[in-house]
C-alpha cells in the first residue's frame, strides 16, 4: 500500500512534539494511511460529522481535534449545548465551551448542530418547578422555554448551521412520551418550540431527533408528527435518526432505507445524527436503543474485548457500517449528513452505557485515533461509486 504523506499543519506540530520530546502525548498518526479522509471521499454526497465531547473541545483528548479537523466538516456538542450545560440556573448562561466548539468548527470549514434545545434528559428541576417546587404552570414554562431558545439559537444565528429542535418525544409504539414538557405543555409543546427555534435562527435547518427510528411503528410515529406539523406550517426541515446500532441491530439493516424513503416522503430530509455500531452484546431487557435511563449491573461475560477488538469481530463491524454507508449514498439526495457519535473509541459514551465501565469499540477510530477496518470498508464503499 502506499503512504501518502502530507505536510499538514497537523505534521509540523508533530515534529515539533518530537524535538520538545512530548511525542507520546500525540498517539494519532500524523495523517491517516493512504491520506483518505471522510471529508474529500464524501465531497459532493454529504456532510460526514463527528460528536465532540469536552475533553475534545479544551484540547484536552491528545491528538483528536487535529484528527476530527482533517477528517469531518462537520461537528455537534456531545454535551455542551444541552440546557443543564448552558443554562443550569434561571438566567444564568454559560457558553464558553460551547462558544470554543463553534469558533473550532469556523476555524476548520465546518457545519455545526446544535444540540439540543428541548429534551426530557439533560434539563435541570429549576425549568419545570415553580418557586415552591411545586410544578410549574404552563406560561411560565412557555417563558422560559422561549428565553432560552432565543438566547441559545440567537446568539449562534448564522454560525450554528442546523439545530436538534426536539429530541426523543416518541415512545417505541411511535407515541408521545410521557414527559414534564408533554405534561405542563400538552403536545403542541414541538409545534412551540419549533416556532421559537425558527424565530431565534431564521436560516438553520431545524431538526426532530430520536433513536431507533429503523422500527416500524417509531417510524410511523415521527411520519404522523412531521406531516402534522407541515399540515400547521410548523416550520421544520429534517428529521435526525440517530442511529446508536450493534451488530445485531437493526436486524433488518434494509429498515434504515425504509425510514430514510418514509420521511423524505412526508417532505423533510433525513440527518443521520449520532451513528456509531456497538460490538458488545446488550444486557437482556434492553431496548438497545439510547433510553439513557437504562443501567445495568457490569457483567464480566458481557464485556469479552478488554484486551483488544478481535480481528473476526472488526471484519464484521466493518461489513455492517458498509452497509449502512450504501443505504447512505443510495439515499444521498435525501440524505444531507451522516455524523458518528463521537471521534475514537476512547471517548465513545457506549464503554459507560447500557453498563458503566465496558471496553467497546463502536466508531471508526482506535483508541489512539488510528483508522480501524470499518474506516477502510466505508471508504471503499464510497470510491466504489453507486
Ligand atoms: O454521549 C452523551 C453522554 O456523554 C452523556 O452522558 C449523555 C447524557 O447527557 O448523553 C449522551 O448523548 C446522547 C444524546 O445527547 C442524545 N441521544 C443519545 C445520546 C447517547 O446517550
Amino acid at each position: 500500500m502506499t503512504h501518502h504523506f502530507r505536510f499538514t499543519g497537523r505534521s509540523a506540530a508533530f515534529s515539533l512534539s518530537l524535538v520538545l520530546g512530548f511525542a507520546a502525548a500525540v498517539p494519532a498518526r500524523a495523517v491517516e494511511e493512504g491520506g483518505e479522509t471522510y471529508r474529500e471521499a464524501f465531497a459532493g454526497k454529504f456532510l460526514v460529522g463527528a460528536a465532540l465531547g469536552r475533553a475534545v473541545i479544551e484540547g484536552r483528548a491528545p491528538g483528536v481535534q487535529g484528527l476530527a479537523a482533517r477528517q469531518f466538516n462537520a461537528v455537534t456538542a456531545e454535551n455542551d449545548m444541552k440546557w443543564e450545560n448552558l443554562q443550569p440556573e434561571e438566567g444564568r448562561f454559560e457558553f464558553e465551551v460551547a462558544d470554543a466548539l463553534v469558533d473550532f468548527a469556523a476555524a476548520n470549514g465546518m457545519q455545526v448542530t446544535g444540540h439540543v434545545l428541548l429534551w426530557h434528559q439533560q434539563t435541570p428541576d429549576w425549568v419545570f418547578e415553580d418557586e415552591h417546587g411545586d410544578p410549574v404552570g404552563r406560561e411560565p414554562l412557555l417563558e422560559r422555554l422561549e428565553t432560552h431558545i432565543r438566547t441559545v439559537a440567537g446568539r449562534y444565528r448564522g454560525r450554528v448551521h442546523g439545530w436538534d429542535v426536539v429530541n426523543e418525544a416518541l415512545n417505541e409504539d411511535g407515541s408521545l412520551r410521557d414527559s414534564a414538557w408533554l405534561r405542563i405543555l400538552g403536545p403542541d409543546y414541538i409545534a412551540q418550540a419549533f416556532r421559537m427555534a425558527h424565530e431565534a435562527a431564521p436560516e438553520a435547518r431545524l431538526i426532530y431527533n430520536d433513536y431507533n427510528l429503523y422500527q416500524p411503528d417509531k417510524r410511523a410515529g415521527a411520519v404522523r408528527l412531521v406531516r402534522e406539523l407541515k399540515a400547521q406550517g410548523v416550520p421544520i426541515h429534517a428529521v435526525g435518526m440517530q442511529a446508536h446500532y450493534g451488530l445485531t441491530h437493526p436486524e433488518d439493516m434494509a429498515d434504515v432505507a425504509r425510514s430514510i424513503e418514509a420521511f423524505a416522503a412526508s417532505g423533510v430530509d433525513v440527518e443521520i445524527t449520532e451513528l456509531d455500531l456497538a460490538v458488545l452484546p446488550f444486557p437482556e431487557g434492553s431496548d438497545r436503543g439510547a433510553d439513557l435511563d437504562e443501567n445495568f449491573a457490569l457483567q464480566e461475560k458481557l464485556d469479552p474485548y478488554r484486551a483488544g477488538l478481535p480481528e473476526d469481530v472488526a471484519a464484521l463491524q466493518a461489513a455492517r457500517y458498509a452497509e449502512l454507508f450504501g443505504f447512505f449514498l443510495d439515499h444521498a439526495d435525501k440524505v444531507s449528513r451522516v455524523t458518528f457519535w463521537g471521534v475514537t473509541d476512547a471517548g465513545s459514551w457506549k464503554n459507560n452505557w447500557p453498563m458503566v465501565g465496558r471496553t467497546d469499540y463502536p466508531l471508526t477510530f482506535d483508541r489512539q485515533g488510528r483508522p480501524k477496518p470499518a474506516f477502510h470498508a466505508i471508504i471503499e464503499r464510497v470510491r466504489a461509486g453507486n
